[in-house]
């Protein structure tokens, strides 16, 4: 082995070996809603060095990289055996998306990719780009992956080199490791993006969040975050989408939306969380925001706080596609805790921690959008009027 090498290999080694133990830490203070930690939980340094490297010196004497990672991003989460899994978007510098599997002991650090990344057959029609999985334990007994299929435009003319068409992939599984490829679901919206399945079933079928829309990146007359039937994850059919959460004009979500992962139940109603776009001269921004449905009609939205929930900040606001805030995984905590898994910039993940009690405290308290400048003054003079009353009170 030659010295370079060597010498190479145990730098990347030390580096990468820091990097996995490096502990995080909250925030000093947060808004009181959730807290954000300091620094980023998955970065393409995460990537293990044997998927990077070609480690024999005889075939790579200068251990160049082989492999090159862009970003880590876009995760879906799950609690599986007492550890914190998430099913990364990984992006190779060839633009090319797959899943790896990271896990870890606590959900805030130490995340550590497995062994090799997550495989599964091609549908019928080969897939360009996999990305963007959510993950759910159905009651039906299975752990299904929701991800976006990314194809060439069949129809778009010569020299477009860039129409697609997104549909939605499905896998399941049972242990996160074999995975089986199930049909793409069918919808009548001409492309699909940001599918999840409800967690239980809802009068005996299953119930799926979709993102109708017309264009690759347009939603265009597909109307918000919609939801449908099918009565066979087998063979995924909704021949019909409603609407469940409009877009909305001057709000964070005008331009489109996204459920995130699955809702999670309470005792108040199910708990979402969903991605905003709004368009501004510096191209779109991307915001999470929240909402909460009932718990016996799970298609009908009881609470829903104006504003975003969690927006880009300091560094998150730059990366491959900046200012864009992005979330499909999240997990509850036997405790109440809730882990926030999000990605900044198409570029890296972040976790931020609240609970339960917090999010249901936040979504049923803020006012919802009052659509005017009008309506926002007189809900920040509410606030204001209680608080100078408490303080008279408290003076007499
Ligand atoms: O680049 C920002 C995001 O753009 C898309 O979001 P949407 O589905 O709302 O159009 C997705 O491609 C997502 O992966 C990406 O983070």
């Amino acid at each position: 082995m030659n010295s370079l090498f060597q010498e190479r290999l145990s730098k990347l080694t030390d580096n990468h070996s820091e990097l996995i133990a490096r502990k995080n830490e909250k925030e000093t203070i947060g808004n009181g809603i959730f807290d954000r930690y300091l620094r980023p939980i998955i970065t393409a340094e995460h990537i293990p060095i044997h998927w990077r490297y070609d480690l024999n010196p005889v075939t790579n004497p200068f251990l160049m990289e082989r492999f090159g990672i862009n970003a880590t991003f876009n995760s879906g989460a799950i609690k599986f055996q007492g550890k914190y899994l998430l099913v990364v978007r990984v992006e190779g510098v060839d633009r090319k998306s797959f899943f790896a599997v990271a896990e870890s002991p606590n959900g805030i650090d130490n995340f550590k990719f497995w062994e090799s990344p997550i495989s599964f057959s091609e549908s019928p029609i080969s897939d360009a780009n996999i990305y963007d999985m959510r993950l759910v334990e159905h009651e039906d007994g299975w752990i299904y992956g929701f991800f976006c299929t990314e194809r060439k435009d069949p129809e778009a003319p010569v020299g477009d080199e860039s129409s697609a068409i997104a549909q939605c992939g499905i896998v399941r599984t049972r242990d996160l490791k074999t995975w089986e490829r199930l049909p793409d679901l069918v919808t009548p919206s001409p492309q699909q993006r940001n599918v999840v399945l409800h967690p239980e079933f809802v009068n005996g079928r299953y119930l799926l969040y979709t993102r109708p829309q017309d264009g690759f990146i347009d939603a265009g007359s597909g109307g918000g975050i919609g939801y449908g039937f099918a009565d066979s994850m087998e063979k995924a059919v909704v021949s019909r989408e409603f609407i469940l959460d409009e877009k909305r004009y001057h709000t964070v979500y005008e331009v489109k939306n996204g459920q995130g992962p699955a809702p999670i139940k309470t005792s108040k109603g199910w708990l979402h969380l969903a991605h905003g776009v709004r368009n501004t001269a510096a191209g779109l921004r991307y915001v999470l925001y929240m909402f909460l449905t009932d718990l016996v009609d799970t298609t009908k939205v009881i609470y829903k706080p104006s504003g975003y929930f969690i927006a880009p900040e300091g560094k998150e606001r730059i990366g491959d596609v900046s200012n864009v805030i992005f979330a499909n995984g999240w997990i509850r905590d036997d405790d109440g805790t809730v882990y926030i898994y999000y990605a900044s910039s198409d570029t890296r993940m972040h976790v931020a921690t609240s609970s339960i009690e917090q999010l249901l405290d936040y979504v049923i308290n803020t006012a919802p959008d009052g659509l005017s400048s009008a309506a926002s003054i007189a809900t920040l003079q509410e606030i204001i009027n209680k608080n100078l009353e408490l303080a008279h009170l408290e003076e007499a």
